[in-house]
Order: C-alpha cells, then structure tokens, then sequence
C-alpha cells in the first residue's frame, strides 16, 4: 500500500544531516569522502530536491482544490544558472546544511561548484525568464514556466590567440538532479504531412491534417521555490523523443538505419539551444524547436482541462493566461486555434475568443534583425495546417485594417501577418500581436519606441493594448544570494524584510551620509573585489588590484551595445600613459566579459581587439600602476554572481534606442556600483530613481542619434577630437597587432564610416568626458561612497517582483495562492 504523501515522514532541518549521508551512502552508492565533490554535490541537491518536492506537492494540491486563474510562461529560453545556493536560502537551510557538511569535511562554497550551469539561455530574455519564475514563486503566484530542455545549453567560450572558441555545452553529462521526468504525461507533435477536407454525419466540413510525421514531447519538471514562503511552482522543460523507439515495420523490414535516422531525427528537435541572442537565421530546426514547445504547453493546459470540466471552454479564459516571452513561441497564438477547432471541435469564432483573451506578447528588441519572419514555403510543408490558419486570422484581420483605413492597400500590405515578395514570409511579431490582448515592451523608453516607430500603426489600432512592464532582478539572487557580506550589513541596519518586500531597501538611505556605515560598506566592497580578483588571476591570467577602480562591461557581445567604444577609451587611457599625460588618471581595472554568436564576425573581432589591447597593456610596465585589462572568459550566470557584488563602475554604454532594457544595468546598481551609461533602455529609470548627481551620463539620446545617422561624418569628428584622433592613430598604426597585420581593419572601417548606425566617433568625447567625472569622483572615496549607498538604496523598482506585480495587476489578474 502507498502511503498518501501527508502521511509520509516530515523533512525538516533536523533530518537533513541524516538525509544527506543516506543520499550519499545509498542513493548515489558512495563510501569515501575523499575526491567527491560531486557526489556530495549530487546527495546535498537531493536532499533540498526532497524538501522541494515536499512544497511543490502542497503548491499542486492547493492548485487542484482551487479554481483560481494561472498562467504559463512560454518562453524558448530559461538561463537559470545553479540551482542549489538559491535553493538553500529561499528554504533557509543554509545553517544545517553548512553544519551537515562538516562531518565531511567540507564547505557549501566548495561543493557548489559542482554544479553545472543550467545555460538554457542566451543573455537578458533567458535570464529574465528564470527571474521571473523567482518572483513569481515568491509572490504566491500560480505560474508554470514552459520551456526546452536543451540537451546542449548555451556554448561554453574560450579564447585562443585572443580569438574566441565554442565548445558544447554539455550540462547533462552528470546529471541534473533537480529535473522530475514524466513520461506518462508526454504528449504527441505533428510535423509535416498535409491536409483533408473530411464531412461529418451532419455534412459540416472539418479540416484534418494527416499523415504527419509524430514526435514525442516528454516532460521534465524543475522545482521552483518561492522565497521562504512555502511554495514551490515547476518549471516544466519538453525534451523530443522518437513516438515508437523503432518504427516495427520499417525495423522488420531490414530497414534498421532508416528507423534509427528517424530516431534521431526526432531527438533533434531539442538537442541545442540556437546561440543567437537578437537574430534569428531561419533555420528550419528552429521553427520546428518553437512549435514543439508551443504545441507540447498548449495541449498539456488544454489536457488538465478536459480532465477538470469536460470540453466545455466557455470559463477557459477566465481561468488561463499565457505569456508569449517574445515571438519565439508566438506560433502558439495559431496552435491554440488548431487544437480548439480541430480536437476539440469549436467554432471559429469560439476559439478566436479564447485565443484573443488568453494570449498576452512581450516584445524584447528594437532591432529589425530581431523580429521573427519564417518563409510561407517552410510553413506550408513543415506545419501545413498552421499555415491554413495563418491565412484566416490574416483575412480577417484586414478586413479590420480595412474598415480602420477604408481603401489604403498600402496599409494592407504594411500590416498583413504576410510579407509579400518572391518569397513571402510570415511576420510574427504580427501575429503575436493580433492574437494577443496585451503587447508589452520592458521599459519605458522601448513601449514608447514601439507605439511611435515599429509597431504605430497597431497602436493606431489598438491603443489599449500596448502597455509597458519595466524589467527586474531577483534580489534574492542578485544581492542576498551573491553579496551575502553586503546582504548580511544591509539586514543589521534595516532588517531582513528588503529579501521579500524590496521595497524597503530605500530604508537604506538613512545611512548614505553615515562615515561608519561608509566604511563598513567600503569592506565590504573590498572584500568582494578581492574575491573577483582571485578569480580574474585564475581565469585570465591577469593581476588585478583591488585598490584599484573595478570598471565592468559584461553581456553579450554586440555592436549596439557598443563594447567598442569601451575598448576605444582603454586605448585612450594607454595613450596618454605612454605621452606622460596622466594628471587625474585613476588606477583602473577594466574588465570585458560575454559571449558573441559564432556567426557574428565583427563581434568576434572585437573579443579579439579586447585580447590584443590587454595583451600589450598588462605586458607594459608603465601602464601597470593605472591601468589593467582582462577579458573574461565564459562569462554566464555564475561568474556574474562574483563580478556584480565586485564592480564599482558599472558600463551601460548602447547607443541611444537600441536596447530596450538592459538587465545587468540593474544588477549592478543593486550591489552598489555606480552607473556610466548612455539614455537608453531602463538607464533611463535608473537614473531618475537614483537622481542626475548619482550617474554618469553620456552620448546622444535616441532622437539625438535619429538626426545625427541623416548627416553623420565621423571621419570629421575624429579631425576634430585630439583625444580620438590619437586613439585612432595608435589603433591604425598596427601597435596592438604587430605580427597580425590588417586584421582591425575592418573595425577601422566601421568606425569612420558615414554609415555606423552605432555612432561610436559621434559619442567617444561625451563618453570619455564621463569617464573622466567617474575616475575624478572615485577619487573622493567619501562621495563615492555616498552615491554607491544611495544606488542600492534606489533599486527598489528594479526587483522584478515589481514587475511582476505589475504583470498580475495589469495582463494576468491571478489571485496569489494562500
Ligand atoms: O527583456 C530582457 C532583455 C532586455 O533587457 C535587453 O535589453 C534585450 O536586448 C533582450 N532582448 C533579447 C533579444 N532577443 N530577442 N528577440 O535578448 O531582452
């Protein structure tokens, strides 16, 4: 008989000792300490997997017992990092499981790293994401988050030569013990085959799609805790299998290979995470990889469901809301309608009314690049009924466009969800749109961006829909979980509520004037620095002094985000240290870090620019004093734990209009560092919340660089700034390439030419100037001081639990979970 899971033994703090050596022992099968970081790694992750499951339990049944409205997040990517510091603090276990493991003779900081970065992400939207389901949690809030179990997350990096190297990501060759699979809860994906009209005894007509190829969708779930409140929501990941591990037929048949390539064809589906962060190449995979998760979420809402109230719909919406996390899974919009019409037999108009009131899109990119289109060819043949139901949300929707603007073909063809042409293709950023009641971007600069420029004549349309949702960090990673020194000072002065309630962390000014509070801050910040240099040492090879102003670019690596002009400005700094011009020079390290796409040619040209300048700067004795230079190799979650809690200068440098957040920005500012940045993205916010004194702000504003592309001359400006053209000069002249000629030429090129849309020439002066306001305040420790203080102490809106709240109050409207 199984025993009901309330009747099973309580795991509490005092178990957990006794937990984690039957673990060790049993579970995993291991008797020696000795060499076994990762087997006590694996035994103490399921330990707190115990106590997870536990809560995730109670969190389903209170989901059960309760009709109350929930939402999916759908999203291709969920870079969550590890799993088992946040764990331990959101379950406060982290007393006994530091005691729990003395009798093995080791320290929590020790044995997690063993644990494997979850990658499945690319940067600010993945990481986002794994935030979100944080808040989510913490708030109470029943969501589920839908995403991908990538057998090979985001690539790992290495240099050679200075250029960078991509290696699988191989983050599940020791296991992930968090993931719970469920196979008896798989559900089935159709690709290919082609569509029949069939009657029914009625004589109404019903569309099928036949004779597709099936994959399989299996799920994996992930325990998400709240913090310290009881709840654990899941995170349900969709790995592809093969329907029937050999087809018979075909296996009888001497056919082995066939069935076995059929196989294999099926697990690819979900075996890599695309490693581009704001381009999409149109690969044929990649659509299939959107549909499968959409399809696989979809049909397992819709399954739970018809299980509860039969295949009466009429309260679906009432009770369900999806969050498109881009237009990665925006096919959803149309997979709804397929499933509601064709499996479950509703009208049209039904259906176009669930759909239209339960989809909600999130826009993340300004880029045009970025915006999704997939060939109407590749449709037609990988998703045939897809693309019928495309058509019709597509002809009716212009007959909405045409009463809007009566006889405008012009506005037809601008808005259709079809981009005519040789080789028409599907917008879906459109579809997404007409499918959704709420389009959002993710701060305030970008919503605006989107009504007035990409998206106007949809706002035009449908003004009520567009609404903004400033992006946040969890502050239970990005502060307490990362700078516990720092967490530790903030709680002996205004207690532990800021962990949940973020809000209170402006209590924290009180103190920004305060010498001894100043002070304790300062070492704190020393010590995080010192932590970070070890790691730099290890890393890169290069010596760090933490006396020294800790000066900080990582994110992916991207021309708009313009880690050029930050390389510009070291070679600035260098050249004034070889004339002798150094009067109010601060001592500095600067620090580069982020991945570029493998496909991305200037931006790996830049990584490689970045090595050759460090290169020639650490090797001189005469910059050592002043200036130090690394590039950070594999830079992901983990490494930004350390390299957040250790800044001093955080860079925000994109051009104006281009970023539509920024994520990083905000992670800095919480952990005291000060801003230099550019009118972009959520620096905007930040620096209204932190005050105009408290920032270094720079560069043309987004319509500033509006008017400036219609005339712009950079090779003028560079005449014109004394300071660029001896940065230019040292650059052209082949100092930081000397056996390696010609080959900046094509960043040379790109930084006079009148068509740079990133405008690096137009804001290198204004950009220097700040930095020079920076290393001037540093300087005066006390201020700095002062204005670090008074950056955490303004960071409150940036905890996404804010945003969340937002995102319940505004699109979701969930009741949070008693
Ligand atoms: O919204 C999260 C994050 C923003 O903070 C960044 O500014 C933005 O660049 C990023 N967008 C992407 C683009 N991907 N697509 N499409 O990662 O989103």
């Amino acid at each position: 008989v199984v025993k009901h899971w309330q009747e099973a033994p309580k795991l509490d703090e005092s178990t957990l000792a006794d937990d984690l050596m039957r673990h060790f022992y049993y579970t995993l099968g291991r008797d020696k300490v000795g060499d076994s970081k990762h087997y006590l790694f694996q035994a103490l992750a399921l330990t707190v997997r115990d106590r997870l499951v536990a809560r995730c339990r109670a969190t389903n049944q209170y989901l059960a017992d309760n009709q109350c409205k929930r939402a999916a997040y759908l999203s291709l990517e969920f870079l969550m990092g590890r799993a088992l510091g946040n764990a331990v603090l959101s379950l406060d276990l982290e007393k006994q499981t530091r005691e729990a493991l003395k009798e093995y003779c080791t320290e929590f900081e020790y044995v997690e790293q063993a644990e494997h970065d979850a990658g499945l992400g690319n940067g600010g939207l993945g990481r986002l994401a794994a935030c979100f389901l944080d808040s989510c949690a913490t708030l109470a809030l029943p969501v589920i988050g839908y995403g991908i179990r990538y057998e090979y997350g985001m690539f790992n990096q290495s240099m050679e030569q200075g250029f960078q190297v991509e290696q699988p990501d191989n983050w599940l060759r020791e296991g992930h013990p968090w993931e719970m699979p469920a196979p008896e809860q798989a559900r089935v994906i159709k690709f290919f085959g082609h569509v029949e009209a069939h009657q029914d005894k009625q004589g109404r007509t019903h569309r099928m799609w036949v004779n597709s190829q099936d994959v399989l969708a299996v799920p994996y779930d992930v325990p998400i805790p709240g913090y310290r409140n009881g709840v654990v929501n899941t995170l349900r990941l969709w790995k592809s299998e093969a329907t029937d591990e050999f087809n018979l037929k075909e296996f009888n048949a001497g056919s082995y290979s066939e069935a076995v390539a059929k196989k294999n064809l099926a697990e690819q589906i979900t075996m890599v995470l695309y490693p581009n962060d704001s381009s999409e190449n149109g690969k044929e995979l990649r659509l299939r990889q959107q549909y499968f998760l959409s399809s696989a979420s979809l049909q397992d809402i819709l399954h739970q469901w018809v299980e509860q109230h039969g295949t009466d719909f009429s309260e679906f919406s009432d009770l369900h809301v999806f969050q498109l996390n881009d237009t990665h899974p925006s096919i959803a919009v149309a997979e709804l309608m397929r499933l509601l019409i064709d499996e479950y037999e509703l009208e049209w108009d039904q259906a176009w009314s669930i759909t239209n009131s339960t989809m909600a899109y999130t826009n993340h990119t300004l880029l045009p690049e970025a915006l999704e289109k997939w060939s109407v060819s590749l449709f037609a043949r990988l998703l045939p009924r897809l693309l019928e139901i495309i058509y019709e949300i597509n002809a009716r929707f212009l007959s909405e466009v045409a009463l809007m603007w009566p006889g405008d073909m012009e506005k037809q063809r601008a808005l259709s969800l079809i981009e005519e042409g040789d080789h028409p293709q599907i917008r879906m950023a459109y579809l997404a749109i007409v499918g959704s009641f709420s389009v959002n971007g993710v701060a305030a600069l970008h919503t605006e961006l989107l009504k007035s420029g990409l998206f106007h004549d949809f706002y035009q349309l449908w003004p009520a829909k567009f609404n903004n949702k400033t992006n946040g960090v969890t502050p239970r990673r990005w502060l307490a979980y990362c700078n516990p020194e720092l967490a530790e000072l903030i709680t002996s002065k205004i207690g532990e509520q800021w962990q949940a309630d973020y809000a209170e962390i402006k209590s924290l000014r009180r103190y920004y004037d305060n010498k001894a509070f100043q002070s304790q801050w300062q070492s704190v910040k020393q010590s995080n620095k010192e932590k970070l240099a070890k790691l730099v040492q290890s890393r890169c090879g290069v010596e760090f002094d933490a006396s020294m102003m800790f000066d900080v670019q990582v994110k992916r690596i991207h021309e708009y985000k313009r880690q050029l002009l930050n390389i510009l400005h070291v070679i600035s700094l260098y050249d004034r240290i070889r004339r002798g011009d150094t009067q109010g020079m601060m001592p500095r390290c600067v620090l580069f870090g982020g991945k570029a796409a493998p496909g991305y040619a200037m931006a790996k040209l830049v990584i490689k620019l970045i090595n050759n300048v460090a290169n020639v700067v650490n090797k001189d004795a005469k910059a050592k004093s002043l200036l130090r230079v690394a590039f950070f190799p594999n830079y992901n979650v983990t490494a930004m734990e350390t390299i957040c809690a250790a800044t001093d200068l955080s860079q925000q440098i994109s051009t104006a209009g281009k970023e539509a957040s920024g994520t990083g920005n905000m992670k800095f500012m919480m952990n005291g560092a000060l801003t230099i940045g550019t009118l972009d993205g959520a620096n905007i916010e930040i620096r209204e919340q932190v005050g105009a004194d408290n920032f270094f702000l720079f560069g043309a504003t987004a319509q500033q660089a509006e008017e400036v592309r219609q005339h712009y001359d950079p090779n003028a400006i560079i005449q014109s700034s004394q300071a660029l053209s001896n940065t230019m000069a040292l650059l052209e002249s082949g100092h930081f390439n000397l056996f390696e000629p010609g080959i900046f030429n094509d960043i040379i090129a790109a930084i006079r030419s009148p068509h740079d849309p990133w405008l690096v020439a137009h804001d290198f002066d204004s950009y220097l100037d700040a930095q020079q306001r920076a290393a001037e305040t540093y300087q005066d420790q006390s201020q700095w001081l002062r204005m670090s203080i008074l950056n955490t102490a303004a960071s409150g809106s940036f905890s996404s639990d804010r945003t969340i709240q937002q995102y319940c109050d505004d699109i979701w409207r969930l009741t949070p979970m008693q």
